[in-house]
């Protein structure tokens, strides 16, 4: 019952937010038409809107409405979307298809490309920009976006070499936690009712989320990928699966009072058929 409760929470709030964006982004008509229809297909229809949904969990957990949370929850969307494109880059992870379809170098070539994800992280700040915690919720974007977040997290990662389970550690928070906290953060600060310990809880949450996340993901994708570095990789099968049940519980720890957390830390570990726990088991991959 929580299992279908949570799903439907997460398909709900990626409606939102996909009407949100929609709204937001230039129309593909409006000059220069090739960069805004590119901006659009990196966008839309889009993934699984999960990062989008913390923000959106966070405020509310703390005392916000849905609606609050929306620009936050676009703005880290909005990252997340200009992170893919810039990532499938020849010069990065060089990948084809993204979401189903060509890349988007792949259909509207390398400068145009990065020119996208250029701009969907200026539209990122513009997003919140408007929001009565505009200057908090700008400051946590770039912390997290940056240097010491994700974009450090990428150069981590570029340089490869033999792994250690430290050093993935380390790439995941950046690369792929930094992200969920940011969500996480951005949501408490929307509610506008957030106190520090809040905003420590919210963070708490969204870290050990999305690492749990990132170890999810390389569990199921451990065949596809054999030279990336991944939590199986450094731990072997086993050793992730015991990592991802200790994330899961460091998330649910942070859930005190926001039941939502506890139920989408649930949902992303019941992805992993060995790890559904309590009949949480994911139907479907989101
Ligand atoms: C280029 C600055 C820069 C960063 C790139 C996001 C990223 C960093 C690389 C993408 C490759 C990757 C596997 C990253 C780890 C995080 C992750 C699992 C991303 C995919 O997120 P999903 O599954 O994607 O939420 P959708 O398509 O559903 O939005």
């Amino acid at each position: 019952m929580a299992a279908r409760g949570v799903e439907e929470y997460l398909l709900r709030s990626a409606r939102r937010v996909d009407r949100a964006l929609d709204r937001f982004l230039p129309r593909a008509t409006e000059t220069p038409a090739t960069l805004h229809e590119a901006i659009r297909y990196a966008v839309l229809p889009g993934g699984k809107r999960i990062r989008p949904a913390v923000a959106i969990a966070s405020c509310e957990a703390f005392g916000g409405r849905a609606e609050d949370a929306v620009p936050a929850a676009c703005a880290v969307e909005l990252i997340h979307c200009y992170s893919l494109v810039h990532d499938d880059l020849p010069c990065m992870d060089d990948a084809d298809t993204r979401r189903g379809r060509p890349s988007c170098h792949v259909k509207f070539g390398e400068a145009m490309a990065v020119l996208v994800g250029d701009a969907l992280q200026a539209m990122a700040f513009e997003a919140v920009s408007k929001h009565p915690q505009a200057a908090a919720l700008s400051g946590e974007l770039a912390r997290f976006a940056g240097s010491r977040g994700l974009v450090g997290g990428q150069v981590l990662d570029l340089r490869k070499g033999p792994g250690d389970a430290k050093g993935v550690r380390e790439i995941h928070l950046r690369k792929t936690a930094a992200l969920f906290e940011c969500s996480s953060r951005m949501g408490a600060w929307s509610s506008g009712r957030r106190s520090a310990s809040d905003l420590d809880r919210a963070g708490r949450f969204g870290r050990a989320l999305g690492l749990l996340f990132q170890a999810v993901d390389d569990l199921l994708d451990r065949e596809e990928e054999p030279d990336k570095l991944t939590v199986p990789g450094v731990l072997g099968v086993e050793g992730a699966l015991a990592e991802a049940k200790r994330l899961a519980r460091a998330a649910r720890k942070a859930a005190v009072r926001a039941p939502r957390f506890a139920q989408i830390a649930d949902f992303v570990l019941g992805q992993v058929p060995p790890l559904a726990e309590n009949g949480h088991v994911t139907a479907r991959r989101i």
